[in-house]
């Protein structure tokens, strides 16, 4: 297993010396190393709900104020949190081939805006992000770095599974500041059954039809249609790279996998 992972970094390390438009595609994983629990991790529970439970328009609708306490104390923590070793190791590769006139695009489903902290400029956030909010009454959107985002949620949110929801009345909770609009916010991310941006999925489709090199760092490859972006790069016979502490259903379709943490791998294969 390691002198096939040996001769594989090798070979890697040939096939990006020669790449010249690289896709990175990019999920939970990689903010796990800056603290951010992942998704569907052991430590991928708040209080006593999945993700899947609280990412939803109906869970949104019936419990607002809980999936309200759910973001609230993630938007704190990732602005307490500070990007790692694999944020920085591509953005500084982005910056590295932008002055060799090749070029780096990175396609995260995730919504912290570490990359961007790292200092990542060309970013597709295809599941949105947490510092933007949607106004479901005007559709405004904005960004929204406000901590507490609102007077009732300052000191909730607690992940403790024994802590009660604070059932912040619906009044209290963030509302639009539109002239004369005054309706209720919420985040600006895509919830499961919505469909992503088309703009953006447009954008991605053309990077994936058009990459030399791709990479996927740390996601499970079940939630779609992210899970599809990497075996359609691979399907056109385009070497695809997959960084993961864990094998996925997509491992079997890359040329290559790359086992362990990303901040270790990553600014490895980089260099
Ligand atoms: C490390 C590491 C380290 C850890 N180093 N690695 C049946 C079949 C097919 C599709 C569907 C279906 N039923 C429903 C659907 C559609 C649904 C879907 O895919 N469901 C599946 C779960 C079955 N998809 C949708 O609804 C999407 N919309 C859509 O398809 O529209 C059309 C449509 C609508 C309705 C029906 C059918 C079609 C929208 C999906 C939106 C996803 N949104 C979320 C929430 C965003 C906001 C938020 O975060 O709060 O996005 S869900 C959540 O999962 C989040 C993430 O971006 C996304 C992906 O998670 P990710 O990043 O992969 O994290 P993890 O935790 O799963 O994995 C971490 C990985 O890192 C693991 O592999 C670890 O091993 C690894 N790792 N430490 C390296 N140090
Ligand atoms: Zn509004």
């Amino acid at each position: 297993q390691l002198t096939r992972t040996h001769s594989d970094i090798v070979e890697f390390r040939e096939v990006f010396s020669k790449a010249r438009q690289i896709a990175i595609i990019t999920g939970a994983g990689v903010s796990a190393e800056s603290g951010v629990p992942t998704i569907r991790g052991a430590e991928g529970h708040w209080r006593t709900w999945k993700t899947q439970d609280l990412a939803t328009p109906q869970s949104f609708c019936r419990h607002t104020s809980r999936v309200w306490e759910f973001y609230h104390y993630r938007r704190e923590l990732c602005l307490q949190a500070e990007p790692s070793a694999a944020h920085k190791a591509i953005a500084e590769c982005e910056e590295r081939l932008r002055r060799q006139g090749r070029s780096l695009v990175l396609i995260t489903q995730n919504i912290d805006q570490l990359h961007q902290r790292a200092g990542s400029k060309h970013v597709l956030e295809v599941h949105g992000n947490q510092y933007q909010t949607r106004c479901v009454s005007c559709g405004h959107v904005e960004v929204n770095h406000k901590s507490p985002i609102c007077p009732s949620l300052e000191g909730k949110g607690s992940p403790d599974p024994d802590v009660p929801d604070a059932l912040i009345p619906v009044k209290d909770l963030p509302r639009c500041e539109q002239k004369g609009c005054d309706g209720l916010l919420r985040p600006h991310v895509i919830w499961f059954g919505e469909t992503l941006d088309s703009h953006i999925l447009t954008a991605v489709e053309k990077e994936l039809e058009t990459c030399d090199l791709c990479l996927v760092v740390g996601t499970s490859s079940v939630v779609y249609p992210a899970a599809v972006f990497g075996p359609q790069v691979a399907s056109r016979g385009v070497p695809v790279a997959e960084f993961n502490t864990k094998r996925t259903p997509n491992t079997a379709h890359f040329r290559f996998h790359f086992p362990g943490r990303c901040s270790e791998t990553l600014p490895a294969a980089l260099a």
